[in-house]
């Protein structure tokens, strides 16, 4: 393959220009983003992308997951085209960039190619994975879990979100369902940029990450089973306090997380009690336990530790415990080809770089189950991501823009 030569920029004032036009849609109430899967905010975000992809003369295909791929063809029809993107859907409390910034970057690079005439022998494909985030409806990476053929769609359909409503019948009436059989695309290869989400690249004064692997992650779901019961006239010994096995379970997994340091981490970020009131001991709590680590051993020995330390600290105050696991994927090394390629491209564009293992999941991890896949990342600041206050540069944006131009031209075949 010929890189491409080095002075080959995307627009980044066009770019940046289409970040904050998405923002607008599902605002947050601190300056960043609702617009969660499958509400009428993702709705009307996945309309403006497709008015977009569009405009920019690629042809919209979505599959029975609701995913968007649009298409900008090759010279070559038989070429398996080269795919792009991330996620438009973000956290309750999202930032204007997770996902988006992929997303937004992969539509950029077509513009680009636009501008400047480039053909390639591979089609290239930009994708709006459904349900990355996996906050309304677990497990995260939901449509590209399907589309790896690591969950199947009626698993998906079925999940609900916390009021009850399932993923199909919610994918329904927003009208995204597509025609296209999940995972019947084959891919030459997948490239992802998203924002690091972490404070290294920051700290260490770096534009790119240089994605070689992700870690690993485990979601345990524990529903705990105490006795509901008066918090005034109920004596201390006579409590089945699943409120207390709860907080005892959460001082354990910060325990095991700390004990497997370096490189792993386990926390808790949803709870529900029922009845949720304030003077009835909860008979009824719910939580989702979120652990993870590049290591193999490290990833799968906390799961076993938590679970058995969770049942003995529930028997203790005989309170029931069952755990299962809803979200899963094993740590993940992205293809060295393309690893490289992005090296490559940064050193060429005069770009500081750095390896990089991403603390975050994404559609990568489970694009890299079916096709040579890698990743891009761009800094933010303080590291804060999943949080209204997310930040970047329009020029942290454009430069890990300009090295999925040059990654994709590269593994795309330039073909005039
Ligand atoms: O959970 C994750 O790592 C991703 O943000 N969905
Ligand atoms: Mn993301
Ligand atoms: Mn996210």
């Amino acid at each position: 393959m010929t890189a491409p030569t080095d002075n080959l920029r995307i627009n980044g004032d066009r770019l940046w220009d289409s970040l904050m036009e998405m923002a607008k849609v599902g605002p947050g109430i601190a300056g960043g983003n609702n617009r969660q899967t499958l509400t009428d905010a993702d709705a009307e975000g996945r309309d403006l992308f497709k008015s977009w992809c569009e405009a920019a003369g690629l042809t919209l295909g979505v599959d029975q997951m609701g995913t968007m791929f649009a298409t900008r063809p090759g010279t070559d029809p038989n070429a398996l085209p080269v795919y792009v993107g991330s996620h438009l859907d973000t956290q309750p409390t999202g930032g204007k960039y997770d996902g988006v910034l992929g997303v937004l970057s992969g539509l950029e690079v077509v513009r680009s190619m636009n501008d400047l005439g480039i053909r390639t022998r591979h089609p290239v494909v930009v994708t709006n994975w459904t349900n990355e985030e996996g906050a309304r409806f677990a497990p995260a990476m939901l449509a590209s879990g399907v589309f790896a053929g690591a969950l199947t769609l009626d698993y998906a359909y079925e999940r609900r979100d916390l009021e009850g409503k399932s993923f199909g019948d919610e994918l329904k009436r927003i009208g995204w369902v597509g025609d296209e059989a999940v995972g019947a695309r084959k891919m030459h290869a997948y490239i992802e940029y998203h924002i690091e989400q972490g404070p290294i690249l920051e700290a260490e004064k770096k534009q790119i990450g240089v994605v070689t692997h992700c870690q690993g992650l485990w979601w345990l779901e524990v529903t705990l089973t105490g006795r509901e019961a008066h918090t005034g006239s109920t004596p201390m010994n006579l409590r089945v306090n699943a409120g207390l096995a709860m907080a005892r379970i959460f001082e354990m997994v910060q325990r095991v997380a700390m004990e497997n340091q370096p490189g792993a981490v386990g926390g808790v970020g949803q709870v529900s009690f029922t009845p949720n009131s304030r003077n009835v001991l909860p008979g009824k709590v719910v939580f989702t336990i979120d652990i993870r680590s590049p290591d193999q051993a490290k990833l799968d020995g906390m799961r076993a530790r938590i679970e058995t330390e969770a049942a003995e600290i529930a028997a203790a105050l005989g309170v029931g415990c069952s755990i299962e696991a809803v979200g899963h994927f094993d740590p993940v090394t992205f293809d060295p080809t393309l690893v490289s390629r992005v090296r490559s491209a940064a050193e060429r564009l005069g770009y500081s770089h750095m390896n990089i293992i991403s603390g975050a999941g994404h559609d990568a991890c489970w694009a890299a189950k079916v096709a040579p896949t890698t990743m891009i990342m761009c800094p933010c600041v303080g590291g804060l991501s999943h949080n209204e206050a997310e930040e970047i540069s329009p020029e942290w944006a454009a430069a890990g823009a300009d090295v999925l131009l040059h990654a994709v031209l590269e593994t795309a075949e330039i073909a005039g």
